[in-house]
């Protein structure tokens, strides 16, 4: 048995972006005046909120100032979030976002074995286009049936919509078919979507309740990044999680 297809999450899980994010947002909050700075502890506690038009408004709500004034910055929050993405495709570009351990593997292993490749992510287009090119060379979009992003759902993660649209694109049922996240809310959509669902954690998401995932392992492994014992463990001793080992764990739920 092999997986119906793979629907990957990008930030978090095909690469460590967040801190390049929270540098992106904060160097965009100085490009547009904002007095704001987000320390790597406030932005953890902001990762509650997916999305980053949204976090900045849940972040302004918090602030102490009067309503009017809170009513010009909501207005504000799409150019300031769109400088953010510019800043953050530059920094991609530099080559300081690099893919986690084993995505490329996983993803050159799907492809030979012509299982269908999905993203499912709440972050933008630009950045999904910035990130998979600057990676994976100019052809890696055309590898993935589905690219669901951002804005085009009504509902952001923790909601299955993102899923569910993946899915509808590549005409697949979520029987059979496997989520790779990062964070709770995302495993979370991708449950609520009915995906087998694989948590791969980052020091940004490591301590959330990650229970509801189908497994969970410190990476995805690689001949660089073998799994540990303890994570090898769950998939057989594999030190790498493959197709083989998805088929395996599929086939005992
Ligand atoms: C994680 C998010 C995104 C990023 C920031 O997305 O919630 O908001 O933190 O990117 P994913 P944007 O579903 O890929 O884990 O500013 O583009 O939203
Ligand atoms: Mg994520």
């Amino acid at each position: 048995m092999k997986p119906r297809a793979l629907i990957f999450d990008v930030d978090g899980t095909l690469a460590d972006t967040e801190e390049a994010h929270r540098r992106a947002f904060n160097a965009a909050f100085l490009a547009h005046g904002l007095a704001w700075e987000w320390s790597p502890s406030l932005y953890g506690d902001l990762l509650g909120v997916t999305g980053g038009k949204e976090r900045i408004g849940k972040y302004l709500e918090s602030l102490p100032v009067p309503e009017a004034e809170k009513a010009s910055l909501r207005r504000l929050v799409p150019l300031v979030h769109s400088t953010k993405t510019r800043l953050f495709a530059e920094f991609v570009e530099m080559g300081n976002v690099p893919l986690r351990p084993g995505v490329a593997r996983l993803i050159a292993e799907a492809r030979a074995a012509a299982v269908p490749l999905g993203i499912a992510s709440t972050t933008t287009p630009a950045n999904v286009n910035t990130l998979l090119t600057r990676a994976l060379g100019l052809g890696a979009l055309s590898w993935f049936g589905a690219i669901a992003t951002g804005d085009v759902v009504a509902n952001k993660k923790p909601a299955p919509d993102i899923y569910r649209l993946a899915l509808g694109t590549l005409r697949l049922p979520a029987d059979g078919c496997v989520a790779i996240e990062d964070s709770a809310l995302g495993v979370r959509a991708a449950k609520a979507a009915g995906l087998y669902t694989v948590a791969v954690p980052t020091r940004w998401t490591v301590a959330q309740d990650l229970s509801v995932a189908d497994l969970v392992l410190p990476s995805l492994g690689d001949l660089q990044h073998p799994l540990d014992a303890a994570a090898a463990a769950r998939i057989g001793g594999a030190t790498m999680l493959g197709l083989a080992q998805l088929g395996a764990l599929l086939a005992t739920v």
